[in-house]
């Protein structure tokens, strides 16, 4: 719940977190810089996430597909899948990806949580990148309390005094006897160890307001540079079902906890719906839901999804907001909605349920997923180019009940759009918009990983 006068004292924890041994990383050179590459050949590749496989005959234990770049397209040469060392059922392993420079060489890792692992606590499973590809590395556990570690990640790279950082959403921790009230474990990485990291709950000075039952804070995260020391990132973190007094119930916010990596450093932001130009406070409108963050040359842009968010008359149609930052801290542009595009806004729709942020033919533009929209759930997504914004266009033709926009991402300059639950391809699907499109298919072998909802999350 906000209260914006209230302060209390900081909740800084060690976090005691465990680290399991996995094989040593090694340096390693990747001398490719395209967006994605894991092994460095200089071609992107595609995380694809699916927390509801069958992996070793564990049902949801989940998996990851690691589709490597290669001529004639993604994954054609080569697709790896996944999974913990020890697949177990329902750990959701692929629940969420985060792409990032964890450890000392030139070679993109990737952190892949599994919020359901450790009888609900949770764990991070870290990747690290090589010109092979990727390797299992350290499995990362909370200290006993935390609940759905691992439900949102972000991964900032290490620079300066500031080590390589991971930040963990746990949004069902318990916090000060608050159930659900969740919080973000941020963990160090530096010379290719974990460090003891902090905890940072709402009751933080630096993300306003006070943890309360059901605010589900660190649902979704991002770390990047917006404010304050250039050289820190800054932590961007949601309570989608924060109430606001009097006026309604899971309306949600966000904060931006300033140059996160210091502790006791200034205050950042608090966004609601008030001064993200929303409009009126929506009950269930579940402001900040999804986050994105893209930086583009001194400009910093942050993205939040409100899919409940009323809408042109409209309950449950949902709304982006768009933010930019030059480094004195975020502005609000004006809010994307499903109008976007030619498109029409859809009670119920849910525009905003996921966002990706990235760079186009177009410039910099917010790809946004309204997975309930369509005729019969078949879900549609907007590409809308943030310069000019009359250059948006409409991505859908999914099937019945596919839910196309359930996860959205860019490889390269290239939209990608899930299609988790197509009846016609019920294993999901990831469809590629742009040069003829092309629908990415999981192989499905005798013995090996069974998909669900392949493409249910990306990275
Ligand atoms: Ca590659
Ligand atoms: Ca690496
Ligand atoms: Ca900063």
């Amino acid at each position: 719940m906000r209260k914006p006068l209230l302060t209390t004292s900081a909740v800084l924890l060690a976090t005691g977190l465990v680290v399991l041994p996995g094989r040593a990383s090694h340096a390693a050179s990747c001398t490719g810089t395209a967006p994605g590459d894991f092994n460095g050949d200089g071609r992107a590749d595609l995380a694809v996430g699916d927390s509801r496989a069958s992996a070793a005959g564990a049902p949801s234990a989940g998996a990851v597909s690691v589709l490597y770049g290669a001529d004639g397209g993604l994954g054609k040469a080569r697709t790896v899948v996944l999974t913990a060392a020890r697949p177990a059922a329902a750990e959701g392993f692929g629940q969420a990806l985060a792409t990032g420079y964890l450890n000392d060489d030139t070679c993109l890792d990737l952190a892949v949580g599994a919020p359901w692992a450790n009888k609900g606590e949770g764990k991070v499973h870290v990747f690290y990148g090589s010109p092979d590809g990727l390797t299992p590395g350290d499995v990362v556990e909370p200290a006993a309390g935390s609940r759905r570690f691992g439900w949102s990640l972000a991964i900032a790279a290490g620079s300066g005094d500031q080590p390589a950082l991971l930040a963990v959403g746990a949004p069902a921790q318990t916090v000060g006897g608050k159930a659900n009230a969740g919080a973000v474990h941020l963990q160090y990485f530096r010379d290719g160890k974990i460090g003891r990291g902090q905890v940072i709950t709402q009751d933080d000075e630096r993300a306003e307001g006070v943890a309360e039952p059901g605010d589900l804070f660190g649902w979704s995260v991002a770390l990047g540079r917006i404010r304050g020391d250039a050289g820190l990132d800054d932590l961007v973190v949601s309570e989608p079902l924060e109430d606001v007094d009097s006026e309604g119930t899971d309306v949600g916010s966000f904060s931006v906890v300033e140059d996160v990596y210091r502790p006791g450093g200034a205050k950042g932001e608090h966004w609601h719906y008030e001064n993200l130009n929303l409009g009126a406070a929506t009950g269930g409108g579940h402001i900040g839901w999804s986050l994105a963050y893209y930086k583009d040359a001194d400009r910093a842009y942050v993205a939040v999804g409100a899919p409940g968010q009323k809408t042109g008359g409209k309950a449950g149609a949902g709304q982006v907001a768009i933010l930019s930052s030059t480094g004195s801290g975020l502005k609000p542009e004006a809010p994307i909605d499903a109008s976007a595009g030619g498109g029409d806004i859809q009670e119920n729709g849910r525009f905003g349920w996921t966002v990706a942020l990235g760079r186009t033919s177009s410039g910099v533009a917010a790809l946004v997923g309204a997975p309930y929209g369509g005729a019969k759930e078949t879900g549609t997504a907007r590409l809308v180019p943030l310069g000019d914004r009359s250059g948006a266009s409409k991505l859908d033709r999914g099937g019945e009940g596919g839910h196309l926009g359930w996860a959205v991402a860019f490889c390269g300059t290239s939209p990608l759009v899930s299609v988790p639950d197509d009846q016609e391809h019920p294993t999901g699907y990831v469809r590629i918009f742009g040069d003829g499109d092309t629908d990415l298919v999981p192989e499905q072998k005798a013995g090996g990983t069974v998909n669900a909802d392949f493409g249910a999350g990306l990275a």
